[in-house]
């Protein structure tokens, strides 16, 4: 019999050496002194501390990405192939580093191990590698303007880009911002979520081994409201790029406003509807759907937070959704066979418990779960509710905690109209066997990304973001590369006539 290939193994002890603010590739402490602890949230045990930045450590962080953007420095006259490769070398780095980042992801965040390994760094490199292939190709245009000009146009960098990540995929949302970033030849401030700071400073140590010039990638770790918030209305900075709630977000749009109008892309909340119908391969649509409800503990943008299955299947699709459920090993999240850990913070995990309860007094019919494990600090049981109704708070917040909605729907139109009545246009997701059907859904509802048949299918290459209050801008994909870039067009009066 022929063994299985062996899984990839945790660190055992990881030593963690980067706990600094990481400015000019050097590691500095923070000018107020201050320090601040990252906990293991499975055990809730302190990992360590790191250096805080704030105001003067940012000030201090955006003079050295725009240094390294000054006209005639090293990054800026460096040949768009050479930014390639070094974005390839990043990746492989990353790749060198899988096991210790998975590690030091699963501690920081409580995600398992095996989902960091194979989830958040296979789509971390991928993004790095996706967008090393542009750094060469971005392309400007010639315009046949009126009379005898000749007018191009050329895609140049914005200049110093800040960026704001939260704590549900750390790494992942870091070289989101960074790969296109640092693809069309900005510099960068990044601030990752006070979380989790660890993965964000490791590859800090990776991007200088890499060969990046100083002051190119800057990682200040710190808080929302003052390094965060010194990042959004920094005069000195060109474009930030943000991921984290509604409520943040717009305080980032109104900063900037205040300060520079420098750009802004936002990445933000979701309720993402899933329309499940009659004529759909029901097993399929239950697999994919609770996946989306639980991937990360639940604590993701693209959530499948929303299920409307049509009457004629919605008891069976019930049925076999809380039978899947309460097959979840919830656990240890070094231990291999665990698939379901703890939520991040003690903050998150009431929240979700208050809506849970929520839910429970507005009538929702609870199939499974609806608790926290006993004694296990920030442990929550997959969570399925039916019987759900679009006015619960269940039904229209955004819980960010495993918890999955079901809804019953009879027609196409009252499924689509009840899918858009959200203030969010992230995803959504339909189930059918009938293809006009699929497209015709696809087309009806309001959000960035339609799954078909399938969900979290998310690659480097299509773009992500969000319709109404679930974002602006697109992330990943050729789209994702207009965020990041200014067009220059450049119109020259010819002497002799070109036609
Ligand atoms: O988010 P915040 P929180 C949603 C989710 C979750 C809720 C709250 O519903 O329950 O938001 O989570 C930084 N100026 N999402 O409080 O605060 C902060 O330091 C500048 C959805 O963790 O938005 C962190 O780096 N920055 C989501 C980042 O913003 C500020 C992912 C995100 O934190 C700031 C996370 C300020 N005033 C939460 N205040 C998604 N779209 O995936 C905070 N920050």
């Amino acid at each position: 019999e022929e063994t299985p290939p062996a899984l990839p193994q945790p660190v055992k002890i990881p030593d963690i050496k980067h706990t600094k603010i990481f400015i000019n590739n050097e590691w500095h402490t923070s000018v107020k002194g201050k320090t601040f602890p990252t906990f293991n949230p499975a055990t809730g045990v302190k990992i360590c501390d790191i250096e805080e930045a704030d105001q003067a450590d940012v000030d201090k962080a955006v003079e050295a990405a725009a240094a390294a953007w000054r006209r005639g420095s090293v990054w800026r006259q460096m040949d768009a192939s050479r930014r390639g490769a070094l974005l390839h070398r990043l990746a492989d780095l990353l790749e060198r580093e899988r096991c210790l980042l998975a590690t030091l992801e699963s501690m920081d965040t409580g995600k398992p191990f095996l989902h960091a390994f194979f989830v958040d760094l296979d789509g971390s490199v991928k993004t790095l590698r996706y967008y090393a292939g542009w750094t060469d190709k971005i392309h400007g245009k010639t315009m046949p303007v009126d009379e005898n000009f000749l007018c191009f146009t050329k895609h140049e960098p914005i200049g110093v880009c800040g960026a704001i990540i939260p704590w549900n995929l750390p790494l992942l949302m870091f070289i989101w911002k960074i790969a296109p970033a640092l693809a069309c030849g900005n510099t960068v401030v990044i601030k990752p979520a006070e979380q989790t700071p660890l993965t964000a400073l490791h590859v800090g140590a990776l991007i200088k081994e890499a060969g990046f010039p100083p002051g190119v990638v800057n990682i200040v770790p710190g808080f929302g409201p003052t390094a965060g918030a010194a990042v959004a209305s920094h005069m000195n900075i060109d474009k930030v790029a943000f991921t984290g709630s509604t409520e943040v977000g717009q305080l980032i749009k109104e900063a900037a406003g205040r300060s520079n109008l420098k750009r802004v892309t936002l990445e933000l909340g979701g309720k993402n509807p899933c329309i499940v119908f009659a004529d759909s391969d029901l097993q399929l649509a239950v697999e994919e759907i609770q996946k989306g409800a639980f991937f990360n503990q639940g604590q993701a943008c693209t959530a499948a937070s929303r299920v409307y299955v049509q009457e004629q299947v919605y008891d069976e699709f019930v049925r076999l959704s809380a039978e899947r459920a309460k097959n979840i090993v919830v656990g240890d999240p070094m231990d291999p066979r665990t698939s379901h850990g703890p939520q991040i913070d003690q903050r998150q995990f009431e929240k979700i418990l208050e809506l849970v309860n929520s839910g429970k007094k507005e009538g929702a019919k609870l199939e499974i779960g609806g608790c926290a494990l006993k004694d296990r600090g920030l442990f929550i049981q997959p969570t399925v509710f039916s019987d759900v109704k679009d006015h619960m708070r269940i039904a229209k917040e955004e819980i960010f905690g495993p918890v999955q909605c079901i809804m019953k729907f009879k027609t196409q139109e009252e499924a689509i109209d009840r899918a858009n009545s959200s203030e969010y246009g992230l995803t959504a997701a339909v189930f059918t066997r009938n293809i006009d059907r699929a497209l015709s859904v696809s087309s009806a509802i309001q959000c960035g990304t339609v799954w078909v048949n399938c969900y979290n299918a998310l690659h480097a290459q299509a773009p992500f973001g969000g319709y109404k209050m679930s974002g602006n801008g697109r992330e990943l994909g050729e789209y994702g590369l207009a965020e990041y870039t200014e067009v220059k067009a450049i119109t020259i009066k010819l002497t002799e006539q070109l036609r």
